[in-house]
């Protein structure tokens, strides 16, 4: 199975970051976690990004907060899939990284989840691998059909509180 590449763009997104480790864990997907930053590492995240196919990547997830050129500058290095984890900081609610991660130019995509949304990141990368694995692609449907079978539970006791 094809490894996805997770890319943080400080260590402080860890706690971010975390939910899409454990969501790969869940499915069982192999990953590797570096801190590489844009700004502050651009050579270790360009080789990173240059080199992740011919390493076994599958897919990419760059998590960065503030002026987050993180999953576009690994993107402008590979044509592996990038998904891009804006993350909030203290400032802006997260706006700022959103807009950095999500505003790529034409030629240059990167697929952007919400503000801190982690898991969806992994969920995409999870997707990605499962066009061409089966075995991926039910894991999937089952965790759907969990997610469908508690939300109908919760519907269930909301309909018979306020529905007399
Ligand atoms: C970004 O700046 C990082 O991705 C992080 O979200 C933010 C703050 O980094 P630290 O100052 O906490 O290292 O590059």
């Amino acid at each position: 199975m094809k490894k996805i590449g997770i890319v943080m763009g400080s260590d402080s997104d860890l706690p971010i970051v975390r939910k899409a480790m454990d969501t790969l864990n869940e499915f069982g997907v192999p990953f590797e976690v570096h801190v590489y930053s844009a700004h502050r590492t651009p050579a270790e995240a360009k080789e990173f990004a240059a080199t992740a196919r011919e390493k076994g990547f599958g897919a990419i997830i760059a998590a960065a907060g503030m002026a987050a050129h993180l999953a576009g500058a690994i993107a402008a290095n590979t044509t592996l899939p990038v998904i891009g984890i804006p993350v909030s900081s203290k400032y802006f609610g997260g706006m700022d990284a959103l807009l950095s991660t999500v505003q790529m130019p034409s030629g240059m995509p990167v697929a952007t989840v919400a503000v801190d949304g982690a898991a969806n990141a992994a969920l995409l990368a999870i997707q990605i691998l499962a066009v061409t694995d089966d075995t991926l692609a039910k894991k999937l449907e089952e965790k759907r059909r969990v997610g469908a079978q508690t939300v109908l539970e919760k519907n269930q006791k909301i309909e018979e509180e306020f529905n007399r």
